[in-house]
């Protein structure tokens, strides 16, 4: 899979070019991220542009210190100009996504939710015909009484499992401290009827689907080119 960082690090290029000098910039989670990240400190030092950073994982937020970038202040200000993030899947057509392989989705909805300029970066491998199929979504739920949020999510049809530590044992906890509970939902026919029936669940913080919000995803391929999806909202 050589190909895979090259069409990454080529998507990321061409995502960080909607960012503009004065911009707030949010910033996704995952691996891919990670190099559009760096790509966007290298254009920052270069332009001596100047942007703010709203980070939505530890992780992302560790990466944006290393990097030197300067973090917007939350609650003075509730506009994010673009935001950059990956995806798990994204559905060919609707540009509809699933998120939170790396269990950052609560953060991560907030934030692209609020961007005026959603960008998305993958690797071809992530497009499908139909969200759902050999992959989990993700959830991020409460502590408290898991097995009645449970019994809830097996009633919508999916069969959850708790996601497992690496370098923890017992399940994944989120940074906002709740559970991480993958559901096999199966293909999924109808993914906004899902998303809804899944946040009426007492007990479930947010969802991995990602439904209808509008913007751009970039596609790194593997004969190195990059393809731009658009989807208005
Ligand atoms: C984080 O919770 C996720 O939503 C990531 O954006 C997603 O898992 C993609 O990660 P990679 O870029 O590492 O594949």
């Amino acid at each position: 899979l050589e190909w895979l960082e090259t069409a990454r690090r080529a998507a990321s290029l061409k995502a960080i070019r909607y960012v503009q000098h004065g911009h707030v910039v949010g910033l996704g989670s995952g691996s891919t991220v990670a190099l559009a990240v760096e790509e966007l400190s290298n254009r920052i030092r270069e332009e001596s542009m100047m942007i703010t950073v709203i980070p939505t994982s530890y992780q992302s937020e560790l990466l944006a210190i290393e990097k030197g970038l300067r973090f917007a202040e939350l609650n003075r200000n509730t506009k994010v100009d673009v935001a950059i993030d990956g995806a798990d899947q994204v559905q060919i057509g609707t540009l509809d996504i699933v998120k939170g392989g790396g269990a950052a989705l609560a953060r991560e909805k907030i934030v692209d939710s609020a961007a005026e300029k959603l960008v998305i970066v993958v690797d071809e491998r992530k497009l499908t015909d139909k969200l759902g199929r050999n992959q989990p979504v993700p959830l991020e739920i409460l502590p408290f009484w898991f097995n009645a949020t449970m019994e809830k999510i097996r009633r919508l049809g999916g069969k959850p499992a708790f996601r497992e530590g690496a370098g923890k044992l017992g399940p994944v906890v989120s940074d906002n401290g709740n559970l991480i509970v993958d559901v096999d939902f199966g293909e999924i026919q109808d993914p906004e009827l899902l998303n809804k029936g899944l946040k009426l669940i007492p007990g479930v913080v947010e969802t991995g689907l990602f439904i209808g919000l509008g913007g751009y995803i970039c596609v790194g391929k593997r004969d190195g080119t990059v393809e731009v999806l658009e989807r208005n909202k």
